[in-house]
C-alpha cells in the first residue's frame, strides 16, 4: 500500500470545489485516513516546495499556498501515487485531460487546485509534514476494502 498526500489547494476551497475533489478520490477507491483544514503558514509553505526553491515562481507558488486555507489528505491505496496524480491531471490544467481535476476545473498553472507527492518517499516525508502521527487513522479496516484491493 502507498500513501500520498493531497492538499487542496486555496482556489479550489475558495470556489467550493472541496467536496467534489474528495468524492473523486473516495470514488476511485483511496481511503482517507487523514483530512484536515488548516491555513498552512509560510515555513510549512517553503519545507513542503523546497524542492522548488531556486525556481522563478517560487515565491508566488508559496503566496498562493498561504492566501487562504487548503483542505490536506492522507490517502491510501495500492498505486496511490500513480493513481492521485492521474486523477488530478498535468501540472498546467490547460494541458490537463478533461475528466481530471485540473482539466475539469482549471485553466493556469498557477490556480491548479490541487496538489498530490510525486514518489512513495515524497508521500511519506510530506504526510510527516502535515500531520502528527495522532491525526493519522493508519490502520482503521473499511468494510469494503475487500471490493476495492485485491
Ligand atoms: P505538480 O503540482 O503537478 O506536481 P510540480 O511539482 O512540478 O507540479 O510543481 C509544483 C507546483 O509549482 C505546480 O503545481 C505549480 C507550480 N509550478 C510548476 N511549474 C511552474 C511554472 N513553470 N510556472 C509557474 N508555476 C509552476
Ligand atoms: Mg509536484
Amino acid at each position: 500500500m502507498e500513501r500520498t498526500l493531497i492538499i487542496i489547494k486555496p482556489d479550489a476551497v475558495q470556489r467550493g470545489l472541496t467536496g467534489d475533489i474528495i468524492k473523486r478520490f473516495e470514488q476511485r477507491g483511496l481511503k482517507i485516513i487523514g483530512m484536515k483544514l488548516l491555513q498552512v503558514s509560510r515555513e510549512l509553505a517553503e519545507a513542503h516546495y523546497d524542492a522548488h526553491h531556486e525556481r522563478p515562481f517560487f515565491a508566488g507558488l508559496v503566496e498562493y499556498i498561504i492566501s487562504a486555507p487548503v483542505v490536506v489528505m492522507a490517502l491510501e491505496g495500492s498505486d496511490a501515487i500513480a493513481a492521485a496524480r492521474a486523477s488530478i491531471g498535468a501540472t498546467k490544467p490547460s494541458e490537463a485531460a478533461a475528466g481530471t481535476i485540473r482539466g475539469d476545473y482549471g485553466l493556469e498553472i498557477g490556480r491548479n487546485l490541487v496538489h498530490g507527492s510525486d514518489s512513495v518517499e515524497n508521500g511519506e516525508i510530506e504526510i510527516a509534514n502535515f500531520f502528527s502521527e495522532a491525526e493519522l487513522c493508519g490502520g482503521w479496516q473499511r468494510d469494503v476494502d475487500g471490493w476495492v484491493f485485491e
